[in-house]
């Protein structure tokens, strides 16, 4: 599922702007014929048309870039529901539905109008109506635009996460997981030297492996997570949920080398590997003393595996 492409909804005014520029340049560009009378009740006419359709089609298709909420797999629904307000985003959808029932009401009622007035002077009050009455419906639903914006905008960093083989790189923030999926799956996932750089998941496909290939290993980098259940933030929420919903394997990255107190780490260890398969990686290998490494094998109990190890563990838990 790819969120990335879901388009901004213009705002009523830009809406508008362009609905009104349209019939004008529409009406300009018309031969009409007649008494003054006639030729004002055809232009008034095209006007409505022109500027009406084009409301319509655009609200219609701002409803339909959004997925439907009937036909998303389980993990996504979840995820919306843990990042973004889903009773407003219904709301939203449903108010811009209910707009273009309403531009086509007043396309039929002034269309009738029109067709019904006999002075000049009257045409021309109809259409400035017939204007402001779109006007008025398109400003109504202006929160409803912002709060899809706001959405898409949150929905956009949702992970293209396919249905295969998926391991998910798991520890505390700063351990250095981003650094490993760009080692994994050659990937460019942004790293850094403070906590909660990762703000959304990550993917990749382990040796920049095609997410076409029914076979490829995915791999996700979640975001940093505490061993506080209780108090999860959004962020934190997220990671768990591909936890409990998407992994088939955990490799949960140890860090020797940070403030993170150890027992907390292997509190969220032990969280983790009653849920999960999992294989314990002792991340920044490189900088890390002799008298650390010792402790994390002998005292803490941990095997202490190469990154080339690693892969080969991964790809043999995948057969
Ligand atoms: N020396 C060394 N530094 C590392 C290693 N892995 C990560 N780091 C550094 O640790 C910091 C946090 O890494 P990052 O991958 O962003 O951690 P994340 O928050 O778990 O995704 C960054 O400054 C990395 O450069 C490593 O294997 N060796
Ligand atoms: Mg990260």
């Amino acid at each position: 599922m790819n969120f990335e492409k879901i388009p901004p909804v213009e705002t009523p005014k830009q809406l508008l702007d362009i609905a009104f520029r349209k019939a004008r340049e529409k009406v300009t560009k018309k031969q009409f014929k007649g008494k003054p009378v006639d030729r004002a009740r055809d232009k008034a006419r095209v006007k409505i048309d022109i500027s009406g359709g084009y409301l319509q089609s655009r609200l219609r298709k701002a409803i339909k870039d959004f997925p439907s909420f009937d036909h998303l797999p389980d993990f996504y629904i979840k995820l919306i529901r843990l990042t973004v307000d889903i009773g407003a985003l219904k709301k939203s959808l449903a108010a811009l539905n209910w707009a273009e029932g309403k531009i086509i009401f007043f396309q039929r009622m002034y269309n009738s109008k029109i067709s019904g007035a006999r002075e000049y002077e009257t045409v021309q009050k109809q259409i400035k109506e017939f204007y402001g009455r779109i006007s008025s419906v398109l400003k109504q639903i202006k929160s409803n635009i912002e709060y899809l914006n706001e959405s898409r905008r949150v929905m956009k960093t949702y992970p293209d996460i396919k249905d295969r083989f998926t391991v998910c790189l798991y520890g505390f923030p700063n351990v250095g997981k981003s650094t490993l999926i760009n080692k994994l799956a050659l990937t460019n996932a942004k790293t850094a030297g403070y906590s909660f750089t990762t703000k959304t998941i990550n993917c990749g496909y382990l040796d920049k492996g095609n997410p076409k290939d029914e076979t490829a290993i995915q791999i996700l980098d979640v975001p940093g997570t505490l061993a506080r259940q209780e108090k999860m933030n959004l962020i934190e929420l997220q990671a768990d949920l591909v936890l409990k919903e998407i992994a088939n394997l955990v490799i949960y990255v140890f860090d020797m080398t940070e403030p993170f107190p150890i027992e907390d780490q292997i509190k969220l260890y032990k969280k983790v590997k009653d849920k999960r398969p999992t294989i314990v990686y002792l991340s920044k290998q490189d900088i890390i003393s002799e008298e650390k490494r010792q402790a994390f094998t002998e005292k803490l109990g941990f095997d202490i595996i190469t990154f080339e190890s690693l892969r080969e563990q991964i790809i043999a838990k995948q057969r």
